[in-house]
């Protein structure tokens, strides 16, 4: 078996390269990857000198590399997590999320059909659905809920599912979906929330809450996720949507706060800012489906989970303090600068 990763050097893509290359020792893992400011080749430098694992630098919207990958390697499955995935740097510059997001979904299909594969997996999101009340505790995104998007980045999401579920219904290429709420873990990149606030944490800065910190997100370890993928792309059946979340939400605040005492700081880190323009309320995954066809159910709890996380980042200070010394300054100070 010859599975091809895109978007491997990130933060989801790479724990699914680990969890396949420790579960399934005789299968080929191909990483190809453009390694954008979100993609750090220091991730799989333990997975390098693998025998069963290749890595390529190639643009998904490179549609000649991509061929020549398939050529090369033959792939069975394809498993599409490359994505310009941060939805604060979708507001700034929407356009590159439409040429990663929907022209190189379009790009590796189009080279699925091509050279003919056992399936296409995109890795999509919660955030296609847009947002729930939060005084309806009641309600929560099924597969069938519309699609309602609120950011360019979710909207070129959700315009790639689209595009997914239209090669299936015209071409029959064997597409799957999954939907997955808010993952945390290691190897996060320190622009998203949780590895943000660790990091300005332990080097004693603000914590930037946006608005008032009532927004919902709905939790879940990273490696569950990659375990739902993992069922979905060998059990699930072609052309269908799994939503993927384990019923644990949690206010933005809250999360601060849990990290300020996991970490012996101080509240008064904690600033609250200008919101971020469309901020979705809440999110919420039933993740039923899953769950009774393919048997999956979230393993890590919360309160376990960010605790194995925080001790990655105290373990790993050497990873994101790369980043945040970097160019990611720059980016840091155009978007908190004045905010
Ligand atoms: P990430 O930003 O950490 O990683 C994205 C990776 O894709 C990087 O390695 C980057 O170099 C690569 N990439 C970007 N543009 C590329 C291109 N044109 N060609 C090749 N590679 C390219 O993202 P993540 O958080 O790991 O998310 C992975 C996927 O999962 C995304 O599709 C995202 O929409 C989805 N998702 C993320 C979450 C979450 O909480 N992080 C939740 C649900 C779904
Ligand atoms: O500095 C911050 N302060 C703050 O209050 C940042 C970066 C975020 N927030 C808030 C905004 C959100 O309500 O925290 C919440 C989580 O923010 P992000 O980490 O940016 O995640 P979110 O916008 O929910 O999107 C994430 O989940 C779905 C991923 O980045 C997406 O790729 C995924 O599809």
């Amino acid at each position: 078996m010859t599975i091809i990763v895109t978007g491997g050097a990130g933060f989801i893509g790479s724990n699914f390269i680990f969890h396949m290359l420790k579960k399934y020792r005789d299968y080929r893992i191909i990483c190809l990857d453009k390694l954008t400011y979100a993609g750090n080749l220091s991730t799989l430098k333990d997975v390098m000198d693998n025998p069963h694992f290749r890595f390529v630098k190639a643009d998904i919207c490179d549609r000649n590399a991509v061929e020549k990958l398939f050529e090369e390697e033959k792939p069975n499955i394809v498993v599409n997590f490359a994505a310009e995935s941060h939805v604060d740097r979708s507001i700034e510059t929407p356009e590159i999320f439409l040429q990663t997001n929907i022209i190189g979904t379009a790009v590796l299909m189009d080279t699925c059909r091509k050279y003919g594969i056992q399936r296409y997996h995109q890795v999509s999101t919660d955030e296609v659905y847009g947002d729930l009340p939060l005084d309806r505790p009641d309600l929560f995104f099924t597969e069938t809920t519309p699609l309602h998007t609120s950011s360019p980045y979710s909207s070129s999401k959700a315009g790639a599912d689209l595009l997914v579920l239209a090669y299936y219904r015209t071409y029959g290429l064997p597409v799957t979906i999954s939907r997955c709420s808010n993952n945390y873990g290691p190897y996060h990149f320190p622009e998203k929330l949780i590895p943000l606030m660790i990091a300005n944490a332990l080097n004693d800065k603000p914590l930037p809450v946006y608005g008032e910190g009532i927004n919902v997100r709905d939790w879940l370890y990273v490696e569950d996720h990659c375990k739902a993928i993992d069922l979905i792309i060998h059990n699930g059946n072609v052309g269908e949507v799994y939503n993927v979340g384990g019923h644990n939400e949690m206010r933005n605040i809250d999360i601060v706060k849990l990290i300020c005492k996991e970490l012996g700081k101080s509240e008064s880190l904690i600033t609250f800012v200008k919101d971020r323009k469309g901020h979705d309320m809440r999110y919420a995954i039933d993740p039923t489906k899953i769950h009774q066809e393919l048997g999956w159910l979230p393993e890590t709890k919360f309160q376990d989970g960010i605790k194995k996380t925080i001790r990655w980042y105290l373990e790993n200070r050497q990873w994101w303090e790369e980043i945040v010394s970097g160019e990611y300054r720059n980016y840091y100070e155009k978007m908190y600068g004045n905010r």
